[in-house]
């Protein structure tokens, strides 16, 4: 399988987020990125080469351009408010909640950050736009490889992407990598494209962006948005709208699920993308199910992620792997790269 890395990952390197009333160190961290890498290459899974620099076009075909322009100058803005914040990430503190207009850009930076931001737990740093713009890179090229012909592709990258909507970032995602790969294949000949995330947390921007669309089909499985984040999105009767009705799948699972109840909806969500007819595949691969993981609560093992790897396999679709959630970090290249063989070894 091709890997298509994101070389500037780490220039993205957040501080602190905040929790219950105080700053804690940032979960979502550049080892991250290197641990699957150096594990990917030390099992032999595939090459891994740095993509070529995609056009602003399929960044704007997802994201508003106004929020695209404000990613791409707030660490210059964040530093000329005062030049010691060049020690500081960027955290919002105001949002427009329910009854105040978004349609108006305010003039202040801090109002603006909130504008387009949904929490305070992502940390908006000196490199952010610079690697997330190169995560874009990773998804259309990765989207590429598919439309050359290749059964299989890996985009890893972080920031991670499926929290991130048209007009807005959150859950440590700025642009929607997953999302962008959907677009980009459609656009290339793909008439149904299906995405999949299977991130612990709901991908509430990849639901946001496709809702009113019967091209995208997206199934998510996830923790139950009662109690877990991002809350607001990611309910079972969220089905779709418009055009889109019946082309958004939801199966929220409560904290503590296993394995086998998780496989399980694995199941029902892969039938559901047979269903749809979909012409290709893209994962938004989280493992952040990990039993280990420390911010969240189901309870899958190392060996259980060679078993979703075969399962996604089994679709039979052109499937591209984007790299999304996973904070243990020690076994976060063991449980990624496990994916990713048990799909080789059984689409072999
Ligand atoms: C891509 C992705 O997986 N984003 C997840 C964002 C989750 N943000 C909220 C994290 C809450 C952290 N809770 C700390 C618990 C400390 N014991
Ligand atoms: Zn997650």
């Amino acid at each position: 399988m091709l890997t298509f890395l994101n070389d500037r990952h780490a220039l993205h390197h957040g501080r602190q987020e905040m929790f219950r009333g105080e700053l804690v160190p940032c979960f979502e961290v550049p080892d991250r990125v290197d641990f699957v890498h150096r594990e990917l290459v030390a099992r032999g899974i595939g090459p891994v080469v740095t993509p070529a620099v995609c056009d602003d076009a399929w960044i704007t075909a997802i994201h508003q351009p106004r929020y695209v322009a404000f990613l791409a100058g707030a660490w210059a803005e964040w530093i000329a408010l005062d030049p010691a914040n060049a020690a500081r990430d960027a955290l919002p503190s105001y949002w427009p909640i329910r009854g105040f207009r978004s349609d108006v850009e305010p003039q202040p930076f801090i109002a603006r950050l909130g504008l387009y931001s949904f929490d305070a737990g992502s940390p908006l740093t000196a490199g952010t736009w610079t690697a997330a713009r190169h995560g874009a890179d990773c998804a259309v090229a990765g989207a590429n490889a598919l439309l050359a012909g290749e059964r299989s592709a890996f985009a890893l990258t972080r920031p991670p992407g499926h929290h991130a909507g048209p007009d807005f970032f959150g859950g440590y995602c700025f642009l929607n990598n997953a999302a962008i790969a959907a677009q980009r294949l459609r656009a290339g000949g793909a008439a149904r494209v299906a995405v999949l995330d299977v991130d612990y947390h709901h991908g509430n921007g990849t639901q946001a962006i496709f809702y009113d669309r019967a091209d995208v089909f997206f199934a998510s499985l996830h923790g139950d948005p009662r109690t877990e984040y991002p809350y607001y999105l990611g309910h079972a009767d969220e089905r779709g709208a418009g055009a889109g009705l019946g082309f958004n799948l939801n199966l929220p699972l409560p904290r503590g699920t296993p394995f086998a109840r998780w496989r399980e909806a694995l199941g029902e969500a892969l039938r559901a993308i047979a269903a749809f007819g979909a012409d290709a595949l893209v994962v938004s691969l989280g493992v952040d199910t990990f039993e280990g993981d420390p911010i969240s609560g189901f309870l899958l093992q190392g060996d259980d992620f060679l078993r979703v790897g075969a399962d996604i396999a089994d679709s039979g679709l052109p499937t591209l792997f984007v790299f999304e959630g996973g904070y243990a970090v020690a076994e976060v290249g063991r449980n990624a790269v496990n994916v990713l063989e048990g799909f080789s070894q059984r689409a072999a």
